[in-house]
């Protein structure tokens, strides 16, 4: 069976563009592929984060998982702290990415250049290469991400390509990164030109937001002049963000969210529409969280995870470092 993996950091509260970008997406692969689902916690470190709101996001996080649909006995969910073979790895493969190719990806150069310059983590410049060895300890096949992430599973194939030709031997998988067709990339409510991100509050829905302020904040979504409800991401960002999350969440695609519109020429009624649908999707998400968030499941979960996972990591690893030369492994 092809194996899936993909994973999110615990750095903040998750928002709609991580659940339409890639959470929703989840829970179709378990049917299809071995599914892996992890909590990206060592790769949340790479930006300065309060170690009790680190905790409580992972525990969310997997709530959230479970929440939306991942089916323990379908998927393994663990945290990539809980295998050490993430780090041996990534020790390793960081000698076969390029600093050169590293400083071009476009997550590092819009993240640092947000930072102190005298301060940037060798830890951000170097995330695509713990991505790397996420990915390729369990030799995915497929790594269902959001647009943003997709250069750094390109990356990947370089290096899978690299280290193969290298050693002359069929070592790691190609990975394929599997971006949605509708909602790869959701923009911020306040400001439709840049991305709906966890560390950037102010045009953010949240998935466990209170319901009120969610449909406020549809409400008051940055809009652009004129009433026709078209997608055109040029001239019309804001309303073609909103057309963008209804289309994913009724699942349909844009031009028939478009047709749904045709006869509506007043952004009120359309904002409370699309308020609606949010709202409904979110709230279902809420209820099953509060009941798993005050159970004993999530540290079940992860227990097993981090045991079915080590048993698949460990075997890619001994291979990895028999093929470099690693004494007597
Ligand atoms: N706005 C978005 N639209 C569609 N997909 C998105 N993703 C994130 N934002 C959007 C997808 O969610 C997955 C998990 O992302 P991540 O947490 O590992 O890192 P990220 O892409 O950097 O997410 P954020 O929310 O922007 O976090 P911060 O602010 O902490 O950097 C990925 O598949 C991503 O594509």
């Amino acid at each position: 069976m092809k194996r899936s993996l993909s994973g999110i950091k615990p750095t903040g509260k998750l928002t709609l563009g991580n659940y339409i970008g890639a959470l929703k997406n989840f829970p179709k692969f378990q049917e299809e592929y071995e599914n892996f689902i992890f909590v990206a916690d060592l790769h949340a470190l790479t930006l300065p984060i309060d170690p009790d709101y680190l905790k409580n996001n992972t525990r969310d996080l997997v709530a959230l998982y479970l929440a939306c649909g991942l089916d323990p006995n379908k998927t393994t969910i663990f945290l990539q702290s809980d295998v050490s073979e993430h780090s041996e790895l990534n020790s390793i493969l960081q000698n076969y990415l390029y600093m050169g190719e590293l400083s071009r990806m476009t997550q590092f150069k819009d993240k640092s250049k947000k930072l102190n310059q005298n301060a940037i983590g060798l830890g951000l410049f170097a995330y695509p290469v713990l991505m790397c060895a996420d990915i390729l300890l369990y030799n995915a096949d497929v790594v269902p991400v959001g647009e943003d992430q997709k250069q750094h599973v390109e990356l990947c194939r370089n290096l899978v390509h690299r280290f193969n030709t290298r050693y002359n031997k069929e070592i790691f998988v190609m990975p394929e990164p599997i971006v949605p067709q509708v909602g790869a990339r959701i923009m911020s409510l306040s400001d439709p030109t840049k991305k709906m991100s966890k560390s950037d509050e102010k045009g953010d829905i949240f998935l466990l937001e209170n319901l009120k302020s969610i449909e406020k904040k549809i409400m008051r979504a940055t809009t652009d002049l004129g009433s026709d409800i078209k997608y055109d991401k040029e001239n019309k960002p804001g309303i073609s963000n909103l057309l963008m999350i209804y289309a994913s969440l009724k699942d349909i695609s844009v031009e028939e969210a478009e047709e749904h519109f045709k006869d509506c020429h007043r952004y009120g009624d359309f904002k409370k529409e699309v308020a609606s649908v949010v709202i409904d999707t979110i709230s279902k998400i809420q209820n099953k969280y509060n009941g798993i968030i005050s159970s004993n499941l999530v540290d079940e979960v992860l227990k097993e995870g981090a045991k079915k996972a080590k048993a698949v990591a460990s075997i890619t690893l001994k291979n990895v470092q028999k093929t470099v030369g690693i004494y007597g492994k």
